[in-house]
């Protein structure tokens, strides 16, 4: 069965195949967060899914952030912030309403979320932009997407890391198909790789799926 997945997660349409035997593969090669004085990565979540309790959301983000912790060295953790700008990664759903949401979105299905990777000329890095138009629970069912699993895929983007089509299941295999909470050896490596520890060396991806969001760049200017 070899059927092409209909569920995305943002960008893989993007991508070019990757050469066979290779590891990971990197958004932007040599690009990170910067962590800051202290050796953090700060999260913020700057709005909630009307899907389900803003308790779940919270708690399933906060698990995304303990999985890919110990990928990390243990210089570098990863924390919250109420202060929006303190924070490297930011969370935010876009709703139906949205005025731009049909450029972004295409409604349940299709793409589920976009994940910015770290460069400096990408306004919208460390965003990641949730369809609201998908209905989000803190499971998978027939009618709804998991939100930790989504929200584990789109942090590997904002940390850097591209998509992985060659390892199923891999955190940045491309597409979605239910629950997966935990990091392939891939994933780790990968962000070995970009944020310190012994690993092979990547190829490169390449960014080109932000220029699908463009629109937002006016919307989220004023945020900072
Ligand atoms: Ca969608
Ligand atoms: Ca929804
Ligand atoms: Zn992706």
């Amino acid at each position: 069965m070899n059927s092409e997945p209909k569920i995305k997660y943002g960008c893989a349409s993007k991508f070019g195949r990757t050469r066979h035997g290779e590891a990971f593969t990197l958004l932007s090669p040599g690009a990170a967060i910067e962590p800051n004085a202290d050796g953090e990565i700060l999260w913020h979540i700057l709005n909630y899914t009307p899907d389900t309790d803003a308790s779940k959301t919270l708690n399933a983000f906060r698990r995304a952030m303990e999985i890919w912790q110990p990928a990390f060295p243990s210089t570098i953790r990863l924390e919250s912030t109420s202060d929006v700008g303190d924070a490297h990664i930011k969370l935010f759903f876009v709703g139906e309403n949205h005025p731009e949401y049909a450029d972004v979105f295409d409604g349940e299905d299709g793409v589920l979320a976009y994940g910015f990777a770290p460069v400096d000329d990408e306004p919208l890095r460390g965003f990641i932009l949730m369809d609201d138009g998908e209905q989000w629970a803190d499971m998978h069912s027939s009618t709804t997407k998991d939100l930790l699993t989504v929200f584990l895929h789109e942090l590997g983007h904002v940390f850097n890391l591209g998509h992985e089509p060659r390892v199923r299941e891999a955190v940045m295999y491309p597409s979605y198909s239910g629950i997966r909470h935990e990091l392939h050896q891939d994933d780790i490596e990968g962000i070995r790789s970009i944020y310190g520890g012994n690993t092979t060396a990547p190829n490169s991806g390449n960014n080109g799926c932000l220029s699908v969001l463009l629109p937002f760049l006016v919307l989220f200017g004023s945020m900072g």
